[in-house]
């Protein structure tokens, strides 16, 4: 059975109660329970974990070697920052797809630069929390081939 991580940053544990009109009013417990769902419908394993620290993040990224086949990353603005979570997701060597709720290309030009973008093997970004089910759909088919 594929055992996928789902790996949530910063200020994600807010989402549904400021900014709708960016991240819209689902709640990250709402995205976990979708990927509850997903994984009992796929007989797949999801593990779903949110940090505000980045070296939390870097942690949940080394511990899923041997545990997990791919881990999707929403790394929120630590994805523009952060060329540590860069290294730990390349020192890992599992399949990384970062994920985004809003389309990061269609906001401010801060958001266009992505350091995770360098070590994934893809991105989806501007689907909402959609975007975590078709993230898990590429990943069940990107680790089968
Ligand atoms: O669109 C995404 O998923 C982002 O990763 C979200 C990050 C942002 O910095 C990235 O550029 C794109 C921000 C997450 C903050 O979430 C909030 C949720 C509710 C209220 C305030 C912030």
């Amino acid at each position: 059975m594929s055992s996928i991580l789902v790996l949530n940053g910063p200020n994600l544990n807010l989402l549904g109660t400021r900014q709708p009109e960016v991240y819209g009013t689902t709640t990250l417990a709402d995205i976990e329970n979708l990927c509850a769902d997903w994984a009992q419908s796929e007989g797949c394993s999801v593990t779903f974990e949110q940090s505000n620290h980045e070296g939390v993040l870097i942690d949940h990224i080394h511990a899923a070697r041997g545990e997990h086949q791919g881990i999707i990353l929403n790394a929120g603005a630590y994805t523009h920052t952060s060329i540590a979570l860069m290294d730990a997701i390349a020192s890992v060597e599992l399949p990384a797809i970062e994920l985004h709720l809003s389309n990061v290309h269609a906001r401010e030009a801060f958001r266009h630069k992505s350091y995770i973008s360098k070590v994934a093997v893809g991105l989806i970004s501007g689907f909402g929390a959609h975007g975590y089910v078709l993230a898990l759909e590429a990943m069940k088919q990107h680790v089968s081939h």
